[in-house]
């Protein structure tokens, strides 16, 4: 039996309860005329999304008739929308883009649904369950007459699965895509997945894992193309393409070249004829995943070229059938010594890409993660966003929860990406925003979007933990529309989920949006990040990185903390951003406090903005932090009689290990850093583990 989190915010009960309000309805939603392809693809998949979706919600098994046409849905009154539909049917509309008009003439309702294809007609279907889900009412839709288009062209979502079943920073169960490296069966769990992507507007996935070992490079041999079709198939009923991550060194991985050097003919043929024979196989095919010459995957380095030159080769392969290249841009030493304070894994991205704008061919993009370290709760912008205006280039975030939390404690990151989103680069003047450049708003890029990398997995309800739900959510909400506030998102979310009118919907939507800086006032302070178990990266441990290979990050010792980034005395990387920004990040007066410690090195009696010692600031914020996990869980257990038992006992319980892990973090940074400080809390509270 599948739990309640299975559906995810899905109709799935029930949301118009009782018979007068359903007979309301009735009129309006118990009638369809459908034009368009619905045998198949997004358009079978639109139909089947409205009948099962009104048949859930309002009860209303719907008489439908369907014809050829342009894609369009009549509700309610079909002969008084004569004429609006009509009008509906001339307008002129982007593939994925979508039109609804309410209307009525002497109590007669009706809606129009008119998609710019049945991608668009599948997105409006969604549009419209999301507005009965979360508690519309026949009267709230008069008037209605919206256009939408996605903001972003490419939204995209990266699987980083492996074929043996596991997902690397998977927190929610194995995979749904493989197992004992194969491709699963055709399973409704894909299908569900598909269906759940789409409903928040995903039009592009990428199967498997980044770092791509020695089976899953098989996916693009004879044997698994097959496998790879289906699941193609699966995800384009639903208007999203199929990516797969490639690896670097196939030619030599398989055994049948004994190099990758891009510029070698041989090999340049070897990805030729591959791009051909995938196309055959898989003719809606949207193109590679790349990451090269990154945490010690193969790349062009080794023959001595640089990532032009690696991208380019396959981009050429991919050409003549329009697949693209995503080429990630984490690229940086894995191999240092914490006494060189020169070597800056921050500036490396900036320092290996920004000199090849205008190298790139045109069905090349660059993946650049939304900071320029790691997925941190807290980061600046990585400054090589938007600095290439010649390149092609997509956002990464990552939704699935590696350093923020695990989905064991909730932290919705929507607030996060939107910082990073509406960040204002300057880099072509101002108003040269993140999310104007991912839209392709700033520079003439053919591609452009946002991406990242899922959080789900074969757990019941996808996510581990249930709330985690609201980041898969959130980020497709958000990379169709990036003007939404993470307020909207959240409340439609706990709506959708919880009931639209609920008191767990609205004590969600509060938590949900506490849970970001509530995350960070427990864990690194101040921009520094880290402090995390090594390889794991849940739990604190302060030193866990410092003396590793992979990176120093905190540098503390009895004088100070933090990183100096500066220009003058620093690694320079406050020098890559634009000088609006530079002269903010560089200046210790300028800096805001919460990137205080990512650019500067300064005692623990330096005075932020909030009035606070450094050190004051990392004690009480991380008390802070503790006490107000024990205060959700107190307004959670009020809230039992109003959830499903299974639903609550599940929050509660996660909860209660989010609650135990802020304590660990509390006591272990305020010990470490009273220890090197030797300056006590001015409140007297214990800080010792
Ligand atoms: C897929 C971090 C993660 C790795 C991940 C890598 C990446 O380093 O810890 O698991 O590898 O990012 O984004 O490629």
């Amino acid at each position: 039996m599948r739990s309640k989190g299975y559906q995810g915010w899905l109709p799935d009960e029930r949301r118009i309860e009782d018979e007068a309000n359903a007979a309301a309805w009735r009129p309006l939603l118990g009638r369809v005329r459908a034009e368009g392809n619905f045998s198949e693809g997004p358009g079978a998949s639109a139909l089947h999304e409205w009948t099962e979706g009104v048949l859930a919600l309002a009860g209303i098994r719907a008489e439908l008739t369907t014809s050829a046409g342009p894609s369009v849905l009549v509700a309610g009154s079909i002969e008084s929308a004569a004429s609006d539909a009509d009008e509906l049917k001339a307008l002129p509309l982007a593939e994925e883009a979508y039109a609804i008009r309410s209307g009525g003439r002497g109590g007669e309702r009706y809606l129009i649904l008119r998609g710019g294809s049945e991608r668009g007609l599948l997105q409006a279907v969604f549009h419209l369950l999301r507005l009965l889900g979360s508690g519309a009412s026949p009267e709230s839709l008069d008037g209605l007459d919206l256009t939408e288009s996605p903001r972003n062209a490419l939204r995209m979502i990266d699987q980083w699965d492996n074929m043996d079943g596991s997902v690397e920073r998977g927190y929610s169960g194995g995979s749904i895509l493989y197992r004992d490296n194969r491709v699963l069966p055709e399973s409704e769990r894909i299908r569900d997945y598909a269906r759940l992507l789409a409903s928040v507007g995903i039009n592009a996935i990428s199967v498997n894992n980044v770092n791509v070992h020695r089976e899953e490079t098989k996916l693009i041999t004879s044997a698994l193309l097959p496998d790879v079709a289906r699941l193609a198939d699966i995800f384009g009923s639903y208007g999203i393409r199929l990516f797969l991550s490639a690896n670097y060194a196939a030619p030599l991985e398989l055994g049948e070249l004994d190099t990758a050097d891009p510029l070698d003919e041989g090999v340049r043929s070897w990805w030729r004829s591959k791009a051909e024979e995938i196309y055959a196989a898989v003719p809606e095919f949207g193109g590679f995943v790349v990451k090269a010459d990154s945490e010690n995957r193969p790349g062009p380095f080794t023959y001595g070229r640089d990532h032009a030159d690696g991208a380019n080769m396959l981009a050429e392969a991919l050409e003549p059938f329009g697949g693209l290249v995503m080429w990630r841009c984490f690229v940086y030493d894995c191999h240092q010594d914490w006494r060189d304070r020169s070597t800056d894994r921050a500036r490396a991205a900036y320092d290996h890409f920004r000199p090849l704008d205008e190298r790139f061919k045109d069905n090349v993009v660059l993946q650049i993660k939304n900071g320029p370290m790691d997925f941190q709760v807290r980061e600046p912008v990585s400054p090589l966003f938007g600095a290439m205006p010649h390149t092609n280039q997509v956002m990464e975030f990552q939704i699935a929860q590696e350093y923020t939390g695990q989905q064991r404690d909730v932290c919705f990151l929507v607030p996060q990406w939107k910082r990073s989103l509406d960040f204002d680069t300057h880099l072509q003047g101002p108003g040269s925003t993140v999310k104007a450049i991912a839209a392709g708003e700033v520079h003439p890029f053919k591609h452009s979007g946002i991406a990242a990398v899922s959080n789900i997995g074969s757990d019941d309800n996808w996510t581990g933990h249930h709330l985690a739900q609201a980041n898969l959510f959130g980020f497709g909400r958000l990379a169709w529309n990036p003007e939404l506030t993470a307020e909207e998102i959240a409340d439609e979310w706990s709506r959708l989920t919880f009931g639209p009118s609920s008191r767990a919907a609205s004590f969600v939507k509060e938590l949900l949006l506490e849970s970001w800086p509530v995350y960070e006032s427990y864990t690194a302070p101040l921009g520094v990040g880290w402090m995390v178990q090594p390889h794991y990266h849940y739990a604190v441990d302060v030193d866990g990185y410092e003396y590793s290979k992979w990176g120093t990050y905190h540098f503390s010792d009895h004088a100070g903390l933090g990183v100096d980034r500066t220009v003058l005395t620093g690694t320079g990387y406050a020098g890559q951003y634009a000088p609006e920004n530079r002269e903010v990040y560089d200046s210790l007066e300028n800096c805001p406090d919460e990137l205080l410690l990512f650019f500067h090195h300064v005692p623990y009696t330096h005075v932020l903005k909030s009035g606070k010692t450094v050190i004051q600031h990392i004690y009480d914020s991380r008390f802070d932090g503790a006490e107000k996990v024990e205060n959700w869980i107190a307004r959670w257990r009020e809230l039992e009689s109003g959830v499903d038992a299974q639903r609550f006992a599940h929050i509660l319980e996660r909860l209660s290990g989010q609650l135990k892990n802020a304590r660990q973090w509390r006591d272990v940074v305020n010990t470490y850093f009273y220890r090197k400080s030797g300056i006590p809390d001015e409140r007297e509270r214990p800080v010792y583990a």
